[in-house]
């Protein structure tokens, strides 16, 4: 491979693990390049380096390879974190939330998002088991504080929005009437974020191209 001159994230626009590496890399001020993959036709280059062939998979400019969401974010915090976002996500409290989060919520809501991919027959029980175990316990921390990271956000807020957005725009007027204010506030409010809305940036399929620069400054 020829050597980077910055790291290379391959990244998958809707897919909310991409989502939350290209929200971290953006907000710790990284450049990066980004290479928009095609699920079902994935570069021979991002295999040779993740074999598993999932996104997102960050290649960095001393041949090292990073290819969990999780990881990225912690090597972009490693970077550049004034606000300590990292440090504050490192709560008991909020490691168990992103387990839960990445465990028994994700496989809860790809069974009610995609019941066709599991022979699912009753996604209304994955999604009232999705709330249970994620979104209720989200909303008795929300309204304690506006952000998991206490008044501000940290790691943990970037990690898990994608995830409840994608559960939210999947019957958006049955959230809308679920009893979890707090939770949706908190949604809306990074829904419209600037770091949100830049990291939704569409690039062209099939080509590493350098990303826009987030300016966190700019945006305020
Ligand atoms: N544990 C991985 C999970 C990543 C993941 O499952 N990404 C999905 C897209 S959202 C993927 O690439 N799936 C492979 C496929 O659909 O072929 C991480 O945190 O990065």
């Amino acid at each position: 491979m020829t050597s980077l001159t910055a790291p290379l994230l391959y990244s998958y626009r809707r897919c909310p693990y991409a989502m939350r590496a290209r929200m971290a890399l953006l907000a710790a001020g990284i450049e990066f390049d980004a290479h928009e993959i095609v699920l079902r036709d994935k570069p021979a280059a991002m295999l040779a380096l993740s074999p598993k062939g999932t996104v997102p998979v960050l290649a960095l400019a001393d041949g090292g390879v990073i290819d969990q969401s999780l990881d990225i974010m912690q090597w972009a915090f490693g970077v550049n974190d004034p606000e300590g976002r990292w440090q504050r996500s490192q709560t008991t409290a909020n490691i168990e939330l992103l387990g839960v989060c990445d465990g028994r919520f994700k496989l809860d809501l790809d069974r009610y998002k995609y019941p066709e991919r599991f022979d699912e027959t009753d996604r209304a029980l994955h999604r009232d088991a999705a709330v249970q175990a994620l979104l209720i316990p989200l909303e008795a921390r929300l309204q304690v504080s506006p952000q998991l990271g206490g008044e501000i956000p940290c790691a943990t807020d970037i990690a898990v929005f994608p995830f409840v957005r994608q559960f939210a725009a999947v019957e958006p007027a049955w959230f809308g009437a679920l009893p979890l204010p707090a939770l949706r506030t908190w949604l809306s409010d990074w829904l419209s974020q600037p770091l949100f809305e830049a990291a939704m940036t569409r690039l062209p399929a099939g080509q590493a191209t350098r990303f826009p620069r987030f300016n966190a400054a700019e945006s305020a």
